[in-house]
């Protein structure tokens, strides 16, 4: 029984074409466009950006977020390839059963798995703890973190995260009603979630102090911070904190805000003209994004000082910078909290509906079982994996910090994202002559680089992140090599 043997693009596209009771064709090129928007600004440009700045980077942030976006762009030129070429529910985990074998699209779609429902579960508790700080810290520390969190300042245990078990339902239940109606609610809230980062923006920009920005670079004799309560922070305790291994650090760190734009190619099989509206729908979303983010983290950076966001600047960092350097605009503190749940919401919502689409796919392959792949009968949207994916969502979202699940968001994408680059050169080397809708340029340097820059990306995260990612990577070829290989369909077919 071949690990390599593969799927037929040919075979993959009559399928989906003959497949009646499919997935419904509704999206077009400007909503998959708000899709990826809605899928990338979120818990990592509001939160990450200041912990990128005060921990690793210092003002430079703004150029750890282009290392990052430069990955993105070589991966993302990648995956418009693929998915204008392959336009069916999966991504990735679809690209990669067509060029390199069952066994590494199983590596893959396991990997996604780290992204889309571990990213959901990570954003669905930054959304907890902006709601709480939105309602001024009213809601018991118990019933609003993980068991595994203890609160710095009453020493009260987590017992379980209700308003992120709360979040997650809810977009759940949205997704089961149906895709247009998610992308309508998303298209709003994309709106508003770009308004308020402009807003932020052409407001603060008259708030920075030219002296914040200097030096640019945190320096090699940068002296430590003190943190209050005895502790302090020493810039020089790692290569990762300071310098410039500090700014790639901080690339590894902001990475988590480009998270999202490879979703929209897990929407193709639902787009009315994937061959068109997908490169524009990848590639104009990173292409927004990564204006704003520089944008936004220099205007940060510069309104506040980034060593305060090791301290009182930690959490709810661009709320802090408002409210302590831009004196009456306090209004404007609390739009930009509103402003965040919704986004963040809007992020679970496109990570959930990735999750499920990639799960639908295995599930169709035979890789997973069949409940994954049912359609509801009326709104035709897997409800049952729906469903599933809460529990399965719900249960980290719940019990697990949010650092845990976050980091392992990031190294699972990037997996995802080599892989991807790696699949263009074999494709392009074993089918020169299939037709390219959408050619990425530059093959194989274009490719290559994805590959290095992301590559470089997974070594500058934090080592135990690393190591439990490969954990999870090991329990999943258990779960192939006992299950998954043996329900393939393809090795079915083989077999009769
Ligand atoms: N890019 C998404 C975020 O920043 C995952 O929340």
């Amino acid at each position: 029984m071949s690990l390599w043997r593969k799927k037929s693009i040919t075979k993959l596209l009559a399928d989906a074409e003959s497949n009646e009771h499919g997935l419904k064709k509704t999206l077009t090129a400007s909503s998959l466009v708000a899709l990826g928007i809605g899928a990338i600004i979120g818990a990592g440009l509001f939160v990450r950006t200041a912990a990128a700045a005060g921990e690793h980077a210092g003002n430079a942030v703004t150029i750890s977020f282009i290392i990052a976006a430069v990955g993105c762009l070589f991966a993302g030129l990648c995956y418009a390839e693929f998915a204008a070429m392959i336009p069916i529910a999966g991504s990735a985990y679809t690209y990669a059963y067509t060029t390199m074998g069952e066994l590494i699209a199983w590596i893959i779609g396991w990997a996604l798995i780290l992204e889309y429902a571990l990213g959901a579960a990570t954003v669905s508790i930054a959304w907890s703890e902006y709601l709480n700080n939105l309602l001024g810290g009213s809601i018991p520390y118990a019933i609003c973190h993980s068991p595994f969190e203890t609160s710095p300042l009453t020493g009260q245990h987590g017992l379980i995260n209700l308003p992120a078990l709360f979040i997650l339902l809810i977009l759940s239940l949205l997704l089961i009603r149906g895709t247009q109606e998610s992308a309508r609610v998303n298209s709003i809230i994309v709106f508003v979630k770009v308004a308020i980062v402009l807003i932020f923006i052409a407001v603060g920009w008259k708030f920075m102090n030219p002296t914040n920005h200097v030096p640019y670079v945190i320096p090699d004799n940068a002296p430590p911070v003190d943190l209050g309560n005895g502790k302090t922070f020493d810039f020089l305790q790692s290569w990762r904190n300071h310098g410039w291994t500090g700014v790639l650090s901080g690339a590894a760190v902001v990475f988590f805000a480009f998270i999202g734009f490879d979703a929209v190619s897990t929407a193709a099989q639902e787009t009315k003209n994937p061959k068109r509206d997908m490169p524009i729908g990848i590639l104009g979303s990173l292409a927004i994004c990564t204006v704003l983010y520089v944008l936004f983290s220099h205007v940060l950076t510069g309104v506040a000082p980034y060593r305060d966001f090791l301290k009182a600047g930690k959490e709810a960092s661009v709320s802090y910078a408002i409210q302590t350097y831009m004196p009456g605009f306090g209004w404007l503190a609390t739009l930009v909290t509103i402003a965040i749940l919704a986004g963040f919401s809007s992020v679970i919502l496109v990570m959930l509906l990735g999750q499920s689409r990639v799960f639908y796919s295995m599930s169709n392959d035979g890789l997973m079982p069949k409940v994954f792949s049912h359609l509801h009968p009326k709104f035709r949207t897997p409800y049952k994996s729906n469903m599933i994916l809460f529990v399965f969502v719900g249960f980290f979202g719940a019990f697990i910090p949010e650092s845990v699940a976050g980091d392992l968001t990031s190294i699972g994408t990037l997996l995802a994202f080599v892989i991807v680059c790696l699949g263009i050169i074999i494709l392009r080397y074993k089918e020169p002559n299939r037709i390219r809708p959408f050619r990425t340029p530059l093959v194989p340097f274009v490719p290559v680089m994805g590959i290095l820059v992301c590559g470089a990306m997974i070594s500058f995260e934090d080592p135990t992140t690393i190591l439990t990612a490969l954990a999870w990577m090991v329990l999943g070829l258990v779960i192939f090599f006992a299950y998954s290989r043996h329900h393939s369909n393809i090795g079915l077919e083989n077999k009769i």
